[in-house]
């Protein structure tokens, strides 16, 4: 039983940017509760409360992954470690985005699956077999019996938005080769709690995984997780390699450590996330403060990054226009919008940040070092970044 241990308030869906504010528009709008909950039995983190995915992952969705340098160079250097330890002939990805984990593979290897379809035609337009659906039971079948089973199966940022965690895992099974293997990457509970890094949590992110509670989990569908890395992507990810329960992997060194520094750090007692939900509350309180200050003085403000986890900031923390004047971000389909919730214009940063912008609070500072080496010139005339964590601060 899921125990709830922090209320982030009434949100909206983060990939719901909005072509215009008029009040018809704005009266449509649609918002859930967001609250977190932790499972004493699994030490699963998830929503107390999920949203419809169909609501979610639409042919209108706006993430591109491969809009940050950061993220092209992690999944081309993932894609060549495991092509190197696997020697993988066939692969199968969850989740597949815009293609930039698959395009680091030839076509003929690869199947790939999409339930955002505006996403879905990217891929299947360069080449690639897209099937345009959620990864279910019935695809997984489907899949198989079209292609076989396959020697690898990826997934990255997608088993974390899936609700029925069991079916996912019970669907992997079908379409995974005797030997084969399963990795899979999401951000990851132990560096959200580190980091007071709670805008990890909204609509899409259902679950927030630890290795704890994935190896629990994983064992109902007869696979064992026998490696784990943790990653700097998205400030803090895990990485699974997950194989047949009785297949000759062997657990690594790397796994048992990582299993006794989750139990360290206590990801298996609610009173750990009960004390990280008083932090949050702070960084709420320094956050706004922080902002008003700088606006007493007439500073000019804006976010850095129109990213989902944003929406949950500003949201929660109830900032809006007169804190913000208004975002950045390269996304062409993002700009011109307005962010869910709070209705922040979102302009092209060659439009949006030029030399009367003080302070940028990095809505992506996950991808602070990318962004910061970009502009140097920002930094160099005075304007100032705002992060919020691990820490509230001006860097
Ligand atoms: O899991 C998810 C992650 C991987 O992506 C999804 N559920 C949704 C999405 O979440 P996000 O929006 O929080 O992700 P990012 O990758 O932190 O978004 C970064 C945003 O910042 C993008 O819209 C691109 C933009 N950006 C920019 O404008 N200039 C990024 C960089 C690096 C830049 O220099």
């Amino acid at each position: 039983m899921k125990i709830k241990f922090l209320n982030l308030g009434k949100q909206p869906i983060t990939n719901s940017f909005l072509k215009n504010v008029d009040k018809k528009t704005i009266n449509k709008e649609f918002f859930y509760n967001l609250s977190v909950g932790f499972d004493k039995k699994s030490y699963l983190v998830s929503l107390m409360k999920h949203v419809d995915p169909k609501k979610q992952f639409t042919d209108q969705y706006a993430h591109r992954a491969s809009q940050s340098r950061t993220m092209r160079k992690s999944f081309k250097e993932i894609a060549s470690k495991l092509k190197k330890r696997f020697k993988p002939r066939k692969c199968l990805e969850i989740g597949s985005n815009d293609g930039v984990f698959i395009k680091n593979f030839k076509k003929n290897q690869v199947v790939a699956v999409e339930p955002c379809t505006n996403l879905a035609k990217i891929t299947q337009a360069a080449g690639y077999k897209t099937y345009g659906k959620f990864w279910n039971e019935k695809i997984a079948l489907k899949i198989k019996k079209l292609h076989g089973q396959f020697d690898l199966i990826f997934s990255a940022n997608t088993i974390s938005h899936i609700p029925n965690l069991e079916e996912v895992f019970k669907s992997v099974s079908f379409d995974l080769k005797e030997k084969g293997v399963f990795v899979f990457e999401d951000p990851y509970i132990g560096s959200v709690i580190l980091n007071n890094s709670y805008d990890q949590f909204y609509d899409e992110h259902v679950h927030l995984f630890s290795l704890i509670s994935i190896s629990k989990i994983i064992s109902k569908s007869n696979l064992k997780v026998f490696d784990v890395e943790i990653t700097k992507n998205h400030g803090g990810s895990i990485r699974f390699y997950v194989s047949r329960v009785d297949s000759n992997f062997k657990e690594t060194k790397r796994l048992k450590l990582l299993k006794f520094k989750e139990i360290k750090q206590g990801l298996h007692k609610f009173k750990t996330y009960k004390k990280f939900s008083s932090r949050v509350s702070k960084s709420k309180k320094d956050l706004v403060e922080l902002l008003k200050t700088l606006k007493i003085k007439n500073k000019k403000i804006i976010s850095y990054g129109a990213t989902y986890k944003s929406a949950t900031i500003f949201n929660y923390c109830d900032i809006g226009t007169d804190l913000i004047d208004y975002v950045v971000d390269t996304t062409t389909n993002k700009q011109g919008k307005f962010t869910p919730g709070k209705h922040i214009p979102i302009l092209s940063p060659e439009i949006g940040f030029d030399n009367s912008v003080d302070y940028a609070f990095l809505g992506a500072w996950n991808f602070k070092k990318e962004i910061k080496d970009k502009e140097k010139d920002f930094l160099k005339r005075g304007g100032k970044f705002i992060v919020h964590v691990p820490k509230v601060k001006i860097i």
